[in-house]
């Protein structure tokens, strides 16, 4: 699909949420597969995804690499090492996966190790359970190998420094100000599996954690159905248990770009809601490799790679200013 294709399929012409919806998922084609789809621009990560896929390697394993190349970029100031602190200096991490055995693992207000990803992963083969928080989860994480480190780098430092001047604590998801990576794969065998991993809200409480590692929220998988992942105001993703809606809506029969846009009217249509304040976006794919996603706001992207190429679409978007 090149993106002319996508963008025609995302439905452009009916984004106004008056939307006709067009029953996609019906239809049986088994062509599009292996395919990686990621929140943003994150050309490396998916490269590295589509590496694992196309040399016929599986979808968690690719899901896990790729999520771990943003979590080892420095520059990357939601993700990882460099992530953005919270408001008493510290990085913390949250990550999930899920496979597809519907197995998933999670791992909540880590600190000090970088592949939080990873930690999540072991959590959920090496452990009964499915979360691990904290002190905990760091304390398991070393027990499994895993290295520690000082993740907040000099520019996260300087930047927070700088946001204590005036210390304005805004619970509100400023709209350039998310880039949790979330990845969804399906493998030639056709099994689906994803991944998301975050540093969360940039100088949030203390304690504060999001919809990211929160498995049918952040995350969720089914591989019957497909995948969908959330980024932004985890909040809203989390009053709406968002990727779960967005696979059981898959379930029903709508495509995934008209999943992500359902799931995203449910948070803008809410009484009350604050919606022109802040982002929320999902991408999605359903288990004919076919992909979507759908945003708030205008600015949210979708990285693609598939036999095709490794390519970033602009989201379609609900707000239109003006
Ligand atoms: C959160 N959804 O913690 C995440 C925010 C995000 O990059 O997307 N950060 O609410």
């Amino acid at each position: 699909m090149n993106r002319r294709s996508f963008i025609k399929s995302t439905g452009i012409a009916s984004l106004g949420l008056g939307l006709k919806i067009d029953k996609t998922y019906s239809n049986n084609s088994l062509s599009n597969f292996p395919i990686v789809i990621a929140t943003w621009d994150v050309k490396n990560a998916t490269k590295r995804a589509w590496e694992i896929l196309s040399s016929g390697g599986n979808s968690l394993d690719a899901v896990e690499q790729g999520c771990r190349v943003e979590e080892a970029n420095k520059k990357g100031q939601s993700v990882g090492i460099g992530g953005l602190p919270d408001r008493e200096g510290n990085v913390t991490l949250d990550a999930c996966i899920m496979d597809y055995y519907g197995n998933c693992g999670s791992v909540v207000y880590l600190k000090e190790i970088k592949h939080a990803i990873s930690v999540a992963r072991m959590v959920m083969e090496k452990t009964p359970h499915v979360m691990l928080a904290g002190e905990g989860a760091k304390k398991f994480a070393i027990s499994m190998g895993f290295k520690k480190e000082n993740l907040l780098t000099e520019k996260s430092k300087k930047d927070w420094i700088k946001w204590k001047e005036n210390e304005e604590y805004k619970p509100i998801i400023n709209i350039e100000n998310h880039d949790t990576i979330g990845m969804l794969a399906i493998d030639k065998n056709q099994n689906i599996s994803g991944g998301c991993t975050t540093s969360g809200l940039a100088y949030k409480m203390q304690g504060r954690v999001g919809d990211s590692p929160i498995i049918g929220s952040g995350l969720f998988i089914d591989n019957e159905v497909g995948g969908a992942v959330a980024t932004g105001l985890g909040e809203e993703v989390l009053k709406t248990v968002g990727s779960f809606l967005v696979v059981e809506l898959m379930r029903q029969g709508y495509s995934p770009s008209d999943a992500c846009k359902i799931a995203v009217k449910r948070i803008v249509k809410k009484p009350n809601s604050n919606y022109k304040n802040f982002q929320v976006g999902y991408i999605a794919l359903n288990k004919k490799g076919e992909t979507g996603t759908f945003s708030i706001q205008k600015g949210f992207s979708m990285t693609q790679y598939n036999k095709e190429g490794n390519i970033n679409f602009d989201s379609p978007y609900y707000h239109k200013q003006g």
